[in-house]
């Protein structure tokens, strides 16, 4: 078991208030990456200050500090993310606090898979492909680019095009979802999002006060990201009940962009990666990483871009990928969901 440690020296200035000072292995001295086997202990210079409680904003829990110059805290009693403590100390009689973030990185190494044994369909390369789902034995995909964003409807079987809704002009869309048989369409940065329905045929529009990136749906509800490492947990009508950081072993992940839902996982792709991750959606830690690399070869299709769809077919357990201007969509039977049945 490893020792992380963090001092925290905390210099008063009379005229200048309170400054930190961290040691100079950080870039950043605003915020620090604890694994879950660390321990950060924060020290105060001299016996001039006394430190008094520790506040984690997060959770709300509050310690009373034994040891008036230090105190200390292990990985194991912070959650996944972000974790913002509020130090409260005295100095020469006077109250004092100070903010600290801790990055708490997850404590599960995440399973490698690669994408293999896996059949073609055809794909429209002039697709900028920005969302993919599967609906009632069919795939819709959504498009991007202002001026071209449109949507799809995609025989499973050969991958053709069956029906095309060529969208408002001055929008670009982003990731698509289905729930109670509505077609739910994002918007990146018009600040809009729209209902279609199965023949996709437009029913409404809303405004939607963020960017837009990927968006999936279970039961319950939505799941969206906004190209940070958050998954924002969305009601029926788009009311945010959570968000969730994820976090590998090794830090935040961000960029996370199209999702799906896929056996009560949250798969992802990180945008400019070809990587997917599979996500617990209960406390954002990645379980698994699954590398597409070998899946496009871009000396071949030199203009294929990133991967950027995701989609499932729960009732035969395949999963379709796809990216924006790929040759093709990727169907795959991972060999681990009959470990996992
Ligand atoms: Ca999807």
């Amino acid at each position: 078991m490893k020792n992380l440690l963090i001092v925290l020296c905390v210099l008063i200035c009379a005229s200048c208030g309170i400054y930190l000072e961290y040691p100079p292995n950080g870039n950043n001295p605003q915020w620090r990456i604890i694994a879950y086997d660390d321990t950060a202990v924060y020290r105060l210079p001299s016996k001039m200050h006394i430190l008094d409680s520790v506040k984690n904003l997060q959770s709300g829990k509050v310690q009373i500090v034994q040891d008036s110059l230090e105190f200390k805290i292990s990985g194991r009693r912070l959650s996944p993310g972000i974790n913002e403590l509020d130090l409260v100390f005295y100095s020469e009689g006077k109250k004092r606090r100070s903010y600290e973030r801790l990055y708490m990185v997850s404590d599960v190494e995440p399973l490698q898979y690669k994408v293999d044994n896996y059949s073609l369909l055809k794909h429209d390369e002039n697709a900028f492909t920005q969302g993919l789902v599967w609906h009632n034995d069919l795939m819709y995909e959504s498009t991007g680019l202002v001026g071209h964003s449109s949507l799809r409807m995609l025989n499973p079987k050969t991958g053709d095009i069956i029906k095309k809704a060529q969208l408002n002009p001055e929008i670009f869309a982003e990731g698509i979802a289905f729930l109670n048989d509505s077609l739910h369409v994002l918007t990146w940065k018009d600040e809009l999002r729209y209902v279609f329905s199965e023949d996709l045929e437009q029913i409404k529009r809303y405004s939607f006060k963020q960017e837009g990136w990927g968006i999936t749906a279970d039961n319950d509800g939505f799941v969206a990201s906004d190209g940070t490492n958050k998954l924002y947990y969305l009601s029926e009508t788009f009311e945010v009940d959570s968000i969730k950081e994820v976090f590998s072993h090794r830090g935040p992940v961000a960029y996370i962009n199209e999702l799906e839902y896929i056996n009560g996982q949250v798969w992802a792709n990180v945008l400019g990666s070809d990587k997917i991750i599979v996500v617990e959606p209960k406390d954002g830690k990645v379980m698994m990483e699954i590398d597409v690399s070998e899946c496009i070869d871009r000396h071949q299709y030199p203009d294929a871009g990133v991967l950027n769809g995701i989609a499932f077919d729960a009732d035969k357990n395949k999963v379709y990928l796809t990216g924006k201007n790929w040759p093709y969509i990727i169907v795959w039977r991972p060999m681990f969901f009959d470990k996992s049945n």
